[in-house]
């Protein structure tokens, strides 16, 4: 289709965008990762959610080169902020089931970071339940060969995918992310409640951390301190911004 054609057109046409957002520590208020999110660039329609285009880029595998690219994206600005002194903490990526599937994933991507030198003690990989659910087998010996390198492995929008107890404690995952929709009726909503409770409870249990993710108003923060959940992201402390954007507003702050 024309999308097809446009979507491939602008992998080789550069145009796609990281932006980052920080993750905080809930007790140091410390930033300990930042998450890179990718837009398009698109030159009639605008800056384009991933909503309009990552489902399409996953039906037709383009998400495999797309995915390598925002991969090495992410480093290069990773190596920058280290290099400058400017951030040494956690460079968060988000990886399709699709990626995760791919043979020879694990290659590629350790080609690209041997090559920009960034250490994978400071690369999370943010998964959906579904990439472990979908092959278990599989999807548990690539993210074991993960873990081994030193990648960490975080679960994304956590409480809406379909995710079995006992995998959550045979894999190697470092983090729960608490999906935002718990989050975003907090604290007056009492089934909310009950579910971060839970899955903060859960982590606590399996000893993962537990970030929570579009945390908006002070008051959800502090549900979230009082009820030991460890870090959070959202726009309470900054939205998604360009590289530059967040270097001028974290020196402004
Ligand atoms: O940044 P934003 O809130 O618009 O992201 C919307 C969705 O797109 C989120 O679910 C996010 O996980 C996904 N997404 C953002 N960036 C990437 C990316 O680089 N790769 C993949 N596979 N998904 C992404
Ligand atoms: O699925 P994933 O968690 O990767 O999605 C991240 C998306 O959530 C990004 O598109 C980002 O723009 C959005 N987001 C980040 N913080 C907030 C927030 O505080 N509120 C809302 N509504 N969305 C947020
Ligand atoms: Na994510
Ligand atoms: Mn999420």
């Amino acid at each position: 289709s024309k999308f097809d054609n446009d979507l491939k057109h602008a992998i080789e046409y550069d145009e796609f965008i990281l932006h980052y957002q920080p993750q905080i520590n809930l007790h140091s208020n410390a930033i300990i990762g930042m998450e890179a999110l990718v837009r398009w660039q698109h030159p009639v329609k605008g800056l384009l959610s991933p909503y309009n285009f990552i489902a399409r880029a996953e039906e037709t595998r383009l998400i495999i080169p797309l995915g390598l690219f925002i991969f090495k994206k992410a480093l290069e600005q990773a190596k920058r902020w280290q290099d400058e002194n400017f951030f040494n903490g956690i460079i968060a990526i988000n990886i399709s089931n699709v990626q995760i599937e791919e043979e020879d994933f694990i290659e590629q991507i350790e080609a690209i970071r041997q090559k920009i030198e960034v250490s994978a003690l400071s690369i999370e990989l943010e998964v959906t339940e579904s990439s472990f659910m979908n092959n278990p087998m599989h999807s548990s010996k690539t993210l074991q060969k993960l873990e081994n390198l030193g990648y960490k492995i975080s679960i994304d929008d956590f409480g809406t995918g379909y995710s079995s107890l006992s995998y959550l404690k045979q894999l190697p995952l470092h983090k729960l992310k608490i999906d935002r929709s718990f989050i975003r009726d907090l604290p007056r909503d009492r089934d909310d409640q009950a579910i971060s409770k839970a899955i903060i409870a859960l982590g606590k249990t399996l000893e993962l951390e537990v970030l929570a993710e579009g945390v908006e108003t002070e008051e959800q923060k502090v549900f979230l301190i009082e009820n030991g959940c460890d870090s959070m992201q959202g726009f309470l402390f900054a939205k998604p911004m360009s590289a530059e954007a967040l270097e001028s507003f974290l020196h402004q702050n």
